[in-house]
């Protein structure tokens, strides 16, 4: 009788925590949904319309190899990369001025590429 209480207690933290894992998790998974389908060692970006990857903003995500074109032209202002390096260009089909990365970018403004980018050249 005199261990129920802690035993309720605990149970309820650890609800909380499991609850909390969730909540991250599915955070994590519907920010990356994007490019979720990528092999771990792929090279892939996250394109986001704001500076600081803002979390709300819009996002595109791309994978895979060579020059893609990305949907939302003219938006990228922060990018998330995962693996890299690669290339943004600002005209499509890879072509106009290009500015390498190789990290994540959390203003494409301060190297003179905000809402420039039309495609990426994943290597
Ligand atoms: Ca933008």
């Amino acid at each position: 009788m005199t261990d129920k209480l802690p035993t309720d207690y605990q149970r309820g933290l650890l609800m909380k925590k499991t609850l909390a894992a969730i909540a991250i998790g599915m955070t994590a998974f519907a920010f990356v949904s994007g490019t979720a389908a990528a092999a771990p060692k792929s090279t892939s970006v996250i394109l986001i319309d704001e500076a600081n990857f803002a979390g709300d903003a819009v996002a595109e995500g791309l994978a895979g190899k060579g020059c893609q074109n990305v949907s939302q032209d003219d938006m990228a202002t922060s990018l998330e990369l995962f693996g890299g390096p690669i290339t943004l260009w600002s005209e499509r089909n890879c072509k106009g001025e290009k500015l390498v990365v190789t990290g994540d970018v959390a203003d494409l403004g301060e190297f003179g590429f905000d809402n420039k980018t039309s495609s990426i050249f994943m290597g």
